[in-house]
């Protein structure tokens, strides 16, 4: 990970424990399965390396509350197949968004994509699989100690987040939006019984919405659910809901301008792919440094909803360094 503009914290010191152990835990919840050839092209997409920033996400955000910790239980060992189930969702949503009938794309983390090896049936098959294991991992999975009132609501949370009020629903309007899927008329519209309206929202609002959704659901998702499963109380399960929203927002504004800045070698994917396929991305809308000014005041936003949710600074460090990596990085 590159330097952060966080002082006196170290956040490859920080990220390269814990992505072990998230490697480490993505290959126990994968053991062989049948048929192998699923199991391959599972383990192919998850195992494919990524900066695995949703888990530390959601551990960061459990280790924040490590004063609450349940007995005998660390943060990290609550919170694992959470974040692990979200690594999971998006290996999943990656391979989905890849294939020839969405995206289209032939490198991700710079390998071929899991169609271009497996075929697109496959492909669609594996993504299938891990959406399903995820949900699976997340209730066998998180320790006993954690309350399992608290466990059902984060697993609801996880499908809504997921779902078509989260990432699938953004995807969706995202695809309306570059003319990949065509509306169908409401049934109300069909049955005649009104007069068609142009209904869309103003472009920057339908674009923000769509990003919130279709990336920032999980990411806000992630930062709530570390907490969550800690048993933080409301006013700091708020704060951290704002945080990982701005986040989220922050997150897919900053891949909206590598995809314009970045290159193949260091993205792991084609650049300059939204352009060609006339997205509506913040780039489209803002420009260059408008994209820039939003992230740096998003940046401030989250800085000042983390000061400000009654957790001691030394316990958020790690969430306001991997906000200032989410806008900063260069993959
Ligand atoms: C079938 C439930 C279901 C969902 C599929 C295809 C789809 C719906 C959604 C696509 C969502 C998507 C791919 C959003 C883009 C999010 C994004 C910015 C991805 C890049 O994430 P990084 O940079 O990637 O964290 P790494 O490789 O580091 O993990």
């Amino acid at each position: 990970m590159v330097a952060t503009p966080v002082l006196n914290f170290d956040l490859d010191a920080y990220a390269t424990p814990r992505r072990q152990l998230i490697e480490q835990s993505l290959e126990q919840y994968t053991a062989l399965c049948e048929p192998e050839s699923l199991w391959q092209s599972m383990r192919y997409s998850l195992l494919s390396g990524g900066k695995r920033f949703r888990a530390l996400l959601c551990l960061a955000s459990a280790e924040a509350m490590e004063h609450l910790q349940p007995a005998g239980l660390t943060a990290v060992q609550a919170a694992m197949p959470c974040a692990c189930a979200l690594e999971m969702i998006h290996a999943m949503s990656l391979i989905h968004d890849d294939l020839p009938c969405m995206d289209n794309d032939d490198f991700r983390r710079g390998k071929p994509t899991n169609h271009k090896v497996f075929g697109e049936a496959m492909a669609l098959l594996a993504g299938d699989a891990l959406l399903v294991l995820a949900t699976e991992v997340l209730l066998r999975k998180t320790p006993l100690q954690v309350d399992r009132q608290c466990l059902i609501e984060v697993a609801a949370e996880l499908a809504r987040a997921t779902g078509p009020d989260g990432m699938v629903g953004g995807q969706v309007s995202d695809s309306i939006a570059t003319g990949l899927v065509v509306p169908t008329k409401s049934l109300s519209e069909q049955a005649g019984l009104r007069t068609p309206v142009q209904a869309d929202a103003p472009t920057a609002q339908l674009l923000e919405s769509i990003h919130k959704r279709k990336t920032g659901a999980l990411l806000r998702f992630a930062t709530w659910s570390g907490a969550r499963l800690m048993q933080a109380n409301e006013d700091i399960l708020s704060a951290f809901t704002s945080f990982g929203e701005v986040l989220g927002l922050a997150f897919q504004i900053a891949d909206d301008l590598l995809d314009l800045t970045g290159d193949l070698q260091s993205l792991g994917k084609t650049p300059g792919k939204d352009q060609a396929a006339g997205k509506l991305t913040w780039v489209s809308i803002y420009g260059e440094e408008g994209s820039r000014r939003e992230l740096a005041l998003l940046e401030s936003q989250g800085k000042s909803l983390l000061a400000s949710c009654g957790l001691p600074d030394a316990s958020t460090t790690a969430l306001r360094a991997l906000l200032s990596y989410a806008i900063h990085r260069r993959n």
